[in-house]
């Protein structure tokens, strides 16, 4: 039922707001935060079965509001995969949704056919078996639809998961790994709401050029969450999930935190930190000590440097992302360890160079042809194959930003090292990534190490992971060969 005081707290909560307000986060009306079920599949020996749902549902985000979403298995975003490095992955996904969409594993090194990009659609009723062995170590990686000029829009509405790798290498070190115990899913997005309560999409030119960003913040799915700490030292698995915002996360009383991992897996050495930007699709996984018993939330700061590096003015605003009580937090004594793995080395001699330029073109004749968005002058055509790599070969991939705006590079298959970056490395920087940020004006070199997989007619992507721009052309195909 539908009360004035909640219809008029509705109201405030919907889009009648200024585009840039951020949403207040409400005090008063705290939600219970949610961790996505687990998936840990059928072993048989190395061998994993997995039997994925792509589903609608309703959601109750709002109050007293529900919201249509998609999910995996569940009504909204996706259930948490879990494997072994060394493990064979079979996962079936069958799609129960109305359209053909696809179902991409994000950050990981796999055979073309099992990625799950704009070659592999499933249509409605049908299902696509995806098998591949994890040839990486322990990482976050996550999973999400990739239906080409659709991802934005079957993203936003909930086709997005987590996918954690663990291997016998980071079990020794004792870090947290209960998972939703002291191994916590944090995957942040925005989203803007109808009077209804369905997730408004795409209704602006400012939407487009920009990616859409929406005024309520959400973990898991659930805004205003605060998660009820059980030890006091936690492991925050923090994924971008948002289709285009782009944070600058830290806690709302500075304390320093501890970088573990990456989008790759662990760092060699902690790092410690009390910011860090994240970009559509990144991840880091970090240490949070609650020892001192104090609650806190985690929250997205202003930047000095935010004006400089060119975001608009709705990406420099403070805002909450969610909160953590730390009242009844069983005290942990426990020794974190400075040195985690080793990375092996990439040689860098003699190695091939690639060059790639992210684009906007702006005025009315790109936007009568559909060219705004483009790389090296080319929009994405399925049918186009753009470069041919040596599979089991080394390259140095240049990325040059002469748009005026950030764009996160996105490479699949390959987990790569940053080896320059005009603009600065950041400290999360320094470990293994799939996906970077390319400021404006900016060039980055990534070293990539591409796995043995060949073939020479399936296509991985590169792309730009701001979805809207990836949707509208911001996006090329290689093949490993
Ligand atoms: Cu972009």
């Amino acid at each position: 039922m539908i009360t004035r005081r909640n219809f008029i707290k509705t109201l405030v909560a919907l889009s009648l707001m200024p585009k840039s307000a951020l949403l207040a986060q409400d005090t008063n009306a705290s939600e219970n935060f949610a961790i996505p079920k687990l998936e840990t599949g059928i072993r048989e020996g190395k061998d994993v079965f997995y039997d994925l749902t792509l589903q609608a549902g309703s959601s109750n985000i709002l109050p007293n509001l529900n919201t249509p979403t998609w999910g995996v298995n569940q009504a909204f975003l996706g259930a948490t995969l879990k494997a072994n490095k060394g493990d064979n992955v079979h996962i079936k996904v069958k799609n129960n949704l109305n359209e053909t969409t696809t179902l991409h594993w994000h950050g990981m090194k796999l055979p073309a056919e099992a990625d799950g990009g704009p070659h592999q659609p499933i249509a409605p009723n049908e299902s696509w078996l995806s098998e591949y062995t994890i040839i990486q170590p322990a990482a976050t990686t996550w999973y999400h639809a990739h239906q080409i000029h659709k991802t934005g829009e079957h993203v936003y509405n909930g086709l997005a998961g987590m996918f954690i790798i663990d291997d016998e290498e980071s079990e020794v070190l004792n870090l947290p790994n209960e998972y939703g115990v002291d191994d916590i899913p944090i995957i942040i997005q925005d989203r803007e709401f109808n009077i209804d309560g369905s997730f408004s999409y795409i209704r602006s030119r400012h939407d487009q050029m920009m990616g859409k960003s929406g005024n309520v913040i959400l973990v898991n799915g659930v805004r205003n969450a605060v998660l009820q700490a059980k030890k006091s030292l936690l492991r925050l698995r923090i994924l971008n999930g948002s289709n285009a915002r782009i944070y600058n996360l830290g806690f709302d009383d500075d304390r320093d935190f501890i970088i573990i991992g990456t989008d790759g897996g662990l760092v060699e050495k902690t790092i410690t930190t009390n910011t860090i930007t994240l970009a559509p699709a990144e991840r880091v996984e970090i240490l949070l000590d609650l020892a001192n018993g104090k609650n806190l939330k985690l929250v997205n700061k202003v930047l000095a440097s935010s004006q400089q590096m060119g975001m608009m003015a709705e990406d420099s605003q403070a805002f909450d992302i969610f909160s953590i009580d730390a009242s009844q937090a069983q005290s942990i004594m426990q020794e974190i360890p400075k040195t985690l793995v080793t990375h092996s080395q990439i040689d860098m001699e003699n190695v091939n160079k690639r060059h790639f330029e992210l684009q906007m073109t702006m005025g009315s004749q790109a936007m009568m042809s559909g060219r705004v968005f483009s790389i090296n002058d080319k929009a994405m055509d399925m049918e186009r194959i753009d470069e041919v790599v040596k599979a089991g070969s080394t390259e140095i991939w240049v990325v040059e930003n002469t748009s005026m705006m950030a764009h996160p590079f996105h490479v699949h298959n390959a987990q790569f090292k940053i080896i320059s970056n005009s603009a600065g490395i950041q400290p999360h920087e320094q470990g293994f990534k799939d996906t970077v940020l390319v400021n404006p004006g900016s060039v980055v070199e990534i070293l990539i190490e591409f796995p043995e997989f060949k073939n020479e007619t399936v296509a991985y992507m590169y792309h730009c992971h701001i979805l809207e721009h990836e949707d509208q052309g911001m996006m090329g195909q290689f093949t490993t060969v």
